[in-house]
């Protein structure tokens, strides 16, 4: 469907369910190309509105037979298309519609709704997939309880699983059998999952807080059970650890998950049987990195929170969709923060958030938390939505503090439960736990832009006074010309010239709660009073506010921060923000013809850090991390040249590794280890810190430092140090590079997910070559256009991971990855437009690459029957 007649749909549009859904009874035959779905649904009239027809969705239905209470319904007697079922006059009372469709599980590449990978039948419905199995008001303030039978053939699939407990199970002539699975929980269509297949799985146990034992079990393709174990674990520590942060206890006999190769994003939250990316599931530490081990801690931690955040309470219409994932990823980021490092863990979120957030916030598609209007909705499962929102709520703990934020959620969960809220109804619940009216808080839902403060700080030694004058100000965005100020917690200390905290008690401008100052007007001044010297203002501690900061501190005053800030996080930032200052000045002087300069107080700041043994390895390896192509080239913000910011940000890399040659040294050779490897995070954090060392001595080039890559790659004995090798030696043009590339392949040929590493690695080369060798990847035998994985691993990894090559100056990036999203476009609408927001900074591109990006999406949104998820992007990204 071509997105000018796809309607938009508006939040203020809004009407309660005409018709309500009491049970649901589904009976599916699975079949590889004509699976029987049989639905019996409970239909009563919504006591809350007028009479009115029945109107139920689809997509791509073919109706097989309609009965009503159990009657053939007459042919005139309603209307039926692949998008929808009409009965224009129902009876206004309750009564039974059993619906008859038949799909095509094996032709389904679109990867939503009912579909076979690597032969699971298995399902995806959210946003909108339930419609693609069965005639339904899709749409998730219709919460019903299901029952759901599957029948099969008995070799084909063995196991059979769908939301819910098992109530029944047994055998049936010509070697077929059934499992009758029911789920008590009234839930909305998109967390409807089944399940069928030749399965392997492991099972576990975990006694919940009032002493009832669930049943945990994770289902793998054979032969993979034994990388299943981590995913197991820190399932468990979720479980416990939701009972202990938030008294919430799971809720059926058993969860399960189940890991499919062929998924379009991480993972999903099926009411008790989530659906997972077999990437979030499958480790080992031969196989898997340490940030592979982390990701899957966090995937199936927010999988699991979504049971209440999401599950139990749902969102009453897609707007809402932050108050379940901006909520639950502000819940598995604290989850993390507990099981690992809060200011590592918060340092790589916000390292997250300005990558991906920040640049949304910026560009065409930047929206607000609740978007006001969509035309698809799977385009707006975003940083925005995700990341955004969970700063929001985390904000709002900082306004609030921690006590009344916890009282808060008991207040959502205790009067919310078994509905579809709305993100107004959760505000609420904090104000009633605090007395705090959020009237003016709620901007951060409704208005879009990166906010961004403004400070000016002024010294008065005679009469010991300093002055903080805070300015804020919102962008304008897509539809959202002017802006209204927003309140923004800003977490603060003060630093003598020896670095110790000074209180913080202004004299004028308003009151400092706990360590927080809220600026909620355009503009604001602070005076401290009784200052016996300048002191250094440290501020946005821990990134209490997701806002841009730019300040009139001194490169002196980010040195004494680095050194001496009682905030971890302000201390990385402190030298994240000289690197930029330099960075950026280095670009303008080698886009001026000139050469980059060298900073010796950034690199004596770097030595310090490195060897400060009372830091954690982690945090250093984040520290001595300069800030990547992409934050330099947001801090540039417009008329952009990609290689530049390449030479300039090498340049510095280069100049750490020689300056700092013998620490990093020193470094490497200490923190070898000769333990087994466990992938905890101490464990983690020293080898994060090992392989900084090591990339940072190659980047001078010395062939000791080469070697020592190329005997690291030969030696390690887990995929994290491997990996860290192989890619260090990718961004040489030396023999080692290709010798180790071609080991890899023929070591892990048939470990998808570790090929899928081997594939990205050389997607995001930043040599010349790089887009000949991609093009060359897609076509080797082991590329695929149908695995969401392997197109993420090439196409994306290139688009999004190489600023020089997907921009080389001659626009031939761009053309390939328009050429690629036009192939994938017909086959898997999302995952073509997920790679389609590659373009979405086109504007900020200097002239030359600005217009060739701009032909190209010009391309694609000519071109004939583009998927109105594609067509969406493309339309807004040009604006
Ligand atoms: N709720 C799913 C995402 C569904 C995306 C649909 N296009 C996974 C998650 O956020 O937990
Ligand atoms: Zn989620």
């Amino acid at each position: 469907m071509r997105t000018d007649t796809a309607p938009l749909i508006r939040l203020t549009d809004y009407r309660p369910p005409d018709w309500l859904v009491e049970t649901v009874h589904l009976d599916v035959t699975l079949h590889p190309t004509e699976t029987r779905v049989r639905a019996s649904l409970a239909l009563i009239p919504n006591p809350a509105v007028p009479p009115a027809p029945l109107v139920l969705d689809g997509d791509g239905l073919t109706l097989v037979s309609l009965r009503r209470d159990g009657v053939s319904l007459p042919a005139d007697s309603y209307i039926a298309t692949p998008d929808k079922l009409t009965i224009p006059q129902p009876p206004n009372r309750p009564f039974r519609l059993d619906i008859e469709t038949v799909v095509d599980p094996t032709a389904n590449t679109q990867l939503s709704g009912l579909y076979r990978s690597s032969g699971t039948w298995c399902t995806q419905c959210e946003a909108e997939g339930f419609r693609r199995i069965t005639y339904f008001p899709d749409r998730p303030d219709v919460m019903a309880v299901y029952s759901t039978r599957i029948e099969a053939d008995k070799s084909e699939a063995p196991v059979l699983l769908a939301n819910g407990n098992l109530i029944d199970s047994g055998e049936l002539p010509d070697n077929r059998h059934f499992a009758v699975w029911h789920d008590p929980h009234k839930k909305p269509s998109y967390l409807f999952a089944l399940v069928g297949g030749d399965l392997a799985s492991i099972e576990d146990k975990f006694t919940t807080m009032t002493g009832r034992d669930v049943t945990l079990r994770i289902y793998v393709e054979h032969g993979k059970e034994d990388r299943a174990d981590y995913a197991m674990d820190a399932l468990k520590r979720s479980m416990r650890w939701d009972e202990e942060a938030f008294g919430r206890e799971y809720d059926l006999d058993i969860f399960m998950i189940v890991a499919v190769s062929d998924f379009n994003m991480g993972a999903m939250e099926n009411k008790g049987l989530n659906v997972f990316n077999d990437k979030y599931v499958l480790a080992s530490g031969e196989t898997a990195t340490d940030g592979d081990f982390a990701g899957i801690e966090s995937v199936i931690a927010h999988e699991y929170f979504h049971n209440w955040t999401g599950n139990r309470i749902t969102c009453r219409d897609w707007f809402q969709l932050c108050l379940k994932e901006g909520l639950t990823v502000f819940r598995d980021q604290e989850f993390t923060s507990d099981m690992r490092s809060r200011p590592v863990k918060r340092i790589a979120d916000v390292r997250t958030l300005r990558a991906a957030q920040f640049v949304e916030d910026s560009g065409p598609l930047a929206h607000p938390v609740r978007p006001a209007a969509y035309k698809e909705i799977n385009n707006f499962y975003t940083a925005t939505v995700y990341e955004k929102g969970a700063e929001v709520v985390r904000m709002m703990q900082t306004l609030i503090g921690r006590e009344a934020f916890r009282a808060g959620m008991d207040i959502y969960f205790a009067r919310h439960d078994g509905e579809a809220a709305t993100v107004e109804q959760f505000i609420q619940c904090f104000a009633d736990a605090s007395g705090r009216d959020m009237t003016q808080f709620m901007r951060w839902y409704a208005q879009a832009g990166t906010p961004e403060v403004n400070v000016r700080t002024q010294f008065d030694a005679e009469r010991g006074i300093y002055t903080v004058t805070l300015k804020q100000s919102v962008p304008p965005t897509p539809g959202q010309a002017t802006k209204a100020p927003m309140v923004i917690p800003l977490r603060m200390g003060l630093l003598d010239k020896n670095g110790r905290e000074l209180p913080i008690v202004p004299v004028e401008g308003g009151a400092i709660q706990r360590d927080v100052l809220v600026l909620d007007k355009a503009e604001q001044t602070l005076t401290f009073g009784g200052m016996t010297e300048r002191p250094v203002l440290s501020i946005n501690r821990a990134f209490s506010a997701p806002i841009k900061l730019v300040t009139d501190l001194t490169n002196a005053d980010f040195a004494l921060l680095a050194r001496h800030d009682s905030d971890p996080f302000n201390r990385w930032q402190a030298l994240q923000t000289t690197a930029i200052r330099l960075l950026t000045d280095n670009v303008a002087r080698l886009r001026a013809g000139g050469m980059p300069r060298a900073d010796d107080n950034l690199i004596g700041a770097l030595g310090a850090i490195l060897n400060d043994e009372s830091l954690e390895p982690a945090f250093i390896a984040l520290a001595l991390t300069p800030p990547g192509e992409g934050d330099i080239a947001r801090e540039i913000g417009r008329d952009i040249d990609p290689d530049k910011i390449h030479l300039a940000r090498q340049a510095l890399r280069e100049d750490i590794g020689i300056r700092l040659g013998a620490d990093l040294s020193l470094t490497y050779e200490r923190l070898a280890s000769a333990d087994p490897y466990s992938p905890d995070a101490a464990s983690a954090g020293r080898r994060a810190l090992r392989n900084v060392a090591l990339d940072l001595l190659a980047a001078t080039g010395s062939s000791p430092a080469i070697t020592r890559a190329a005997d690291q790659y030969a030696d390690a004995d887990n995929m994290t140090d491997r990996m860290a090798a192989l890619a260090t030696l990718a961004q040489h043009e030396v023999p080692e590079r290709g010798e180790a590339l071609d080991d890899f392949y023929k070591r892990y040929a048939d470990n998808a997910l570790v090929i899928d590493k081997w594939f990205s690695l050389q997607a995001a080369s930043p040599h010349k070559s790089a887009l000949d060798k991609v093009r060359g990847l897609t076509a080797h035998p082991a590329f695929s256009m149908g695995n969401p994985n392997r197109v993420r691993a090439v196409i994306g990894a290139f688009a999004q991971g190489n600023l020089t090559q997907f921009n080389r100056a001659d626009g031939a990036g761009y053309a390939f990855v328009a050429d690629s999203i036009l192939a994938i476009d017909p086959k898997n609408p999302q995952l073509a437009a997920r790679l389609a927001t590659s373009f979405r900074t086109w504007r900020t591109l200097e002239s030359g690459r600005r217009a060739l990006a701009e032909t190209q999406l010009r391309r694609i949104k000519a071109s004939p029957n583009l998927s109105r998820d594609l067509a969406d992007i493309v339309e807004r990204a040009l604006g």
